[in-house]
């Protein structure tokens, strides 16, 4: 019998060990495939070869839509668009089979777009220098038959596909916005002959299109079947927030010689002479037949900065070691003479600018850490373990050993500003590169240089310094972001969302014994006793989280943004200090937005970042249409979904042991889910809420049941009780019809003589109300008037209006 009467809202931790070796070295077939009904979720195409549109969404001027047999025949003349809509965000190569053409067309022009917002003759932007890509041209042939792009204009994400004729006075429209249009159609991307004769304009008929889909190349042609995780639960969001994730990484899952979107920075090694704001995507970014990179639609190039993420969400959920392996490949190759790794993947890290940030640099060993856990390739880390070391090496000797913290040289890191200095985010990442190269090193059988462990206690000390006691949070940096700013400095302490969400990830003792919380360089000295007592992991979590936005958690470091990167921080940061709640709150919260709100793509795939009153404008770029709405580094909840909700934690490198410690949380009724470890095997968790009323009528309810399913084989079931869970034998268990769709409802567990049911009573709290960020204009205007953006004004994609202006 339980010694716990009444309601229980909070899962306790269910526990259980495992060893499993199915397969002992190197990279492991997996099985893919896991049906079951949560296959419902899945986003990606069955046959991703031949993805045909949903409808036709829009048409501007003259078009003609005629029903032709149930087939849809699209008549387009000059000046006319027709914009044709997909069920989900796609990439590839666009076909058209042409009917007729007549008035001598030779060409069409086709624009791409991943949000509703951008569709439309004009294409959304995947370069920096233009608020707008150019439209790109496609040659028609004179007999009707089946057209494709060429090669290179595989478009790496869109929803909206426009086929456009434009008039010959569109070529020389010179007003307003659309001035940076006039060079489009003077020196673009081939344009349509200007003169023709009028009689008889030319229009195309179109009797089908289709697009043939080249992302995932290592999981197969069905993007569904290639799945060889799953999560289904109670909570729809939720589902969609982790297929959305894990469809998003298979989308910015490349072939390596079709990568490369930022064209400009591609001609300092390709040399190119394609115009500003044309595009095209056959850049080679890496070896092998696949690698994943940041984003779908750009930049198609391996970023470090989303492998911590990413890494274990593909490991989740499609399990596509090779790809992963082939991006740390290219960084690691390109490592520099003096143990630097570069900021990304090429076109970056093969110029002379030597492209480097400290913060990446660490992100890029984490990768290696999450790769050898996950996949089981020890041979990987054995070879490259001299590298390693010698960029490990690099960034402890950066560590200021008075100040005890990171100085950060570069400015570059996830263009967020403020990035140099003595800083909290690099810091605490090191802190954390330090205890996961412990762990590598054991898996080697090598010693463990004590160089490490002292380096972890001198960034103690030196991030006690940055800790603000009135605010329960540590600062960006020691310098105008500290709260102890020098004599005569203005008070402006910024409490990054990123470095506070590292340190909660890192093992960092936060109040290291004796230390006196002070400022090194001012007279301002923290107050003994400190006012609210010492930093905690909890009391920081909840410190963060009451900073929450109506959208969202936003960046203080980042003004005006929130960042599904750095939030993926924070829900991680909730979920290693035990705040499993909070953290699926914020998924709820932010990532619901993505799934929901407006200008995103209904929910397929998740996007790069946004404005913090909601609008899908990222604040990294002018152009709103430059935000990437298909981006790996917003896969967060797809690992911690799988990792802190459902428990499955691997141990060792590649599953060979594992542990499951899940927590239902306060949001879930039932949840469901599996992994194919990397040496093969796959677990399977379930849990749900159980009641039970004896024969006095005495009830217990709210009480959370497992079940752990190894190898296909029927496991134990636990019941929670406290902090731990207790086993129920086998035999107590009875499984009533087995309906994959309502299984809660079909298990019964017999224990201590009473019979346990699911919870019906059970139901989903409401979420509390919060205000909608707001947007300060003037901090906006100020960060794109300098660094990169200097002198683009106007052309870069905003306007003023008034005082303020506007992104478009
Ligand atoms: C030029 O573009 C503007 C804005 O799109 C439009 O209102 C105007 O009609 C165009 N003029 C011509 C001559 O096409
Ligand atoms: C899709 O592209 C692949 C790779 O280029 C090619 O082998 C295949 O034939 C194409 N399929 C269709 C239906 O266009
Ligand atoms: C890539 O495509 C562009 C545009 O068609 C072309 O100019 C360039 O030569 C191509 N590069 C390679 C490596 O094929
Ligand atoms: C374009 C495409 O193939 N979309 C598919 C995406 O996934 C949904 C749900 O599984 C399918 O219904 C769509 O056909």
């Amino acid at each position: 019998m339980f010694n716990m009467m009444g309601y229980k809202g909070i899962a306790a931790p269910l526990v259980y060990f495992a060893t499993l070796w199915l397969c002992d070295f190197g990279l492991c077939e997996v099985k893919r495939g896991w049906p079951g009904p949560w296959e419902k979720y899945i986003r990606a195409p069955e046959d991703k070869r031949r993805i045909v549109p949903r409808r036709v969404w829009k048409t501007e001027g003259d078009v003609e839509v005629q029903n032709d047999d149930g087939k849809e025949l699209v008549t387009i003349k000059e000046g006319g668009w027709a914009t044709w809509e997909f069920d989900e965000n796609i990439s590839g190569r666009a076909c058209l089979t042409v009917k007729g053409t007549t008035g001598g067309l030779k060409e069409v022009n086709l624009a791409y777009s991943e949000s509703y917002l951008f569709a439309g003759p004009i294409p959304d932007a995947t370069t920096d220098r233009q608020p707008r890509d150019l439209p790109l041209p496609l040659s028609i042939p004179t007999k009707p038959g089946k057209v494709c792009v060429g090669k290179e204009f595989v478009r790496g994400a869109f929803k909206y596909f426009t086929i456009h004729i434009p008039t010959p006075s569109n070529h020389n429209n010179n007003s307003g916005r659309q001035s940076w249009l006039q060079n489009l159609w003077q020196s673009g991307q081939k344009i349509l002959p200007g003169r023709r004769p009028r009689k008889n304009p030319p229009q195309i008929t179109i009797s089908s299109l289709y697009v043939n889909c080249t992302s995932f190349p290592s999981q197969g042609d069905n993007g569904r079947a290639a799945y060889t995780g799953y999560f289904y639960s109670s909570s729809h969001l939720l589902n969609q927030i982790w297929y959305a994730g894990a469809y998003t990484l298979q989308l910015g899952t490349i072939d390596p010689r079709e990568g490369g979107a930022l064209i400009d920075y591609n001609r300092i090694v390709d040399h190119n002479h394609s115009p500003t704001g044309s595009w095209y995507s056959n850049f080679t970014i890496s070896d092998g037949v696949s690698v994943t990179t940041d984003g779908a639609k750009r930049d198609r190039m391996v970023w470090p900065g989303d492998m911590f993420i990413a890494i274990p969400s593909i490991a989740v959920s499609t399990s596509d070691y090779v790809s992963v392996k082939n991006a740390l490949g290219i960084i690691f190759r390109n490592q520099y003479p003096d143990g630097r790794l570069p900021y990304a993947g090429p076109p970056m890290g093969v110029t002379a600018n030597r492209e480097f940030s400290d913060t990446y640099h660490l992100h890029s060993l984490l990768g290696v850490y999450g790769y050898v856990l996950w996949s089981g390739d020890l041979d990987y880390l054995g070879k490259i373990w001299g590298q390693y070391l010698f960029a490990l090496h690099h960034s402890v000797s950066i560590v200021d050993g008075e100040m005890g913290l990171v100085h950060v040289t570069s400015t570059a890191d996830w263009l967020r500003p403020g990035m140099t200095g003595h800083n909290l985010e690099a810091t605490a990442l090191l802190h954390t590169v330090l205890s996961r190269s412990e762990t590598l090193a054991g898996w080697l059988g090598y010693d463990i240089p004590l160089l490490w462990a002292e380096t972890q206690r001198t960034l103690e000390t030196g991030l006690s310094r940055l800790y603000c006691p009135e605010l329960g949070l540590f600062s960006d940096n020691i310098g105008q972001r500290s709260c102890y700013p020098s004599s005569g400095q203005p008070y402006h302490p910024v409490l990054p969302q990123d470095g506070n969400s590292w340190l909660l990830i890192s093992g960092a003792n936060l109040t290291p014994s004796g230390l006196p919380f002070r400022s090194p360089k001012s007279r301002f000295r923290a107050p003994t006793p400190l006012p609210n007592g010492p930093p905690t992991r909890e009391k920081m979590s909840s410190l963060l989280r009451n900073r929450w936005v109506k959208h969202g958690a936003p960046c203080p470091e980042f003004p005006n943004t929130i960042s599904p990167f750095a939030s993926g921080f924070e829900i991680l940061g909730h979920a290693i200090s035990g705040e499993v709640d909070t953290a699926v709150e914020l998924m709820l919260l932010e990532w619901g937005h993505l799934i929901n709100g407006d200008g995103f793509n209904g929910g397929s795939t998740l996007a790069e970042g946004f404005r913090v009153d909601g609008d899908v404008q990222y604040p990294a770029y002018p152009s709103r249409a430059r935000n990437s709405l298909a981006h790996g580094w917003a896969s967060g909840p797809t690992w911690v979904l799988t990792q802190w909700v459902l428990g499955i934690e691997v141990k060792t490198p590649g599953g060979g042991e594992w542990e499951i410690k899940g927590e239902l949380t306060r949001w879930l009724g039932w949840v469901k889910g599996g992994v194919t470890m990397g040496k093969g095997g796959r677990v399977e968790v379930r849990a749900w809420r159980a009641r039970c009323e004896n024969a006095k009528g005495v009830v217990w309810e709210g009480e959370v049941m497992g079940e752990v399913v190894k190898g296909g084989e029927r496991g134990v079931f636990l019941v929670s009780e406290g902090e731990k869970g207790e086993r129920v034998d086998l035999d107590k268990v009875r499984v009533m019809k087995g309906n994959e769709e309502g299984w809660y409802r079909d298990v019964v567990v017999e224990y201590g003589g009473e019979e346990w049911v699911f919870d019906e009573g059970w139901r989903e709290p409401v979420m509390e109300e919060r205000e909608q960020g707001v947007v300060d204009w003037e901090v906006m205007e100020e960060n794109f008037r300098t660094g990169a953006w200097e002198g683009w004004e106007g052309d870069v994609g905003w306007v003023r209006e008034g005082r303020r202006f506007v992104g478009w």
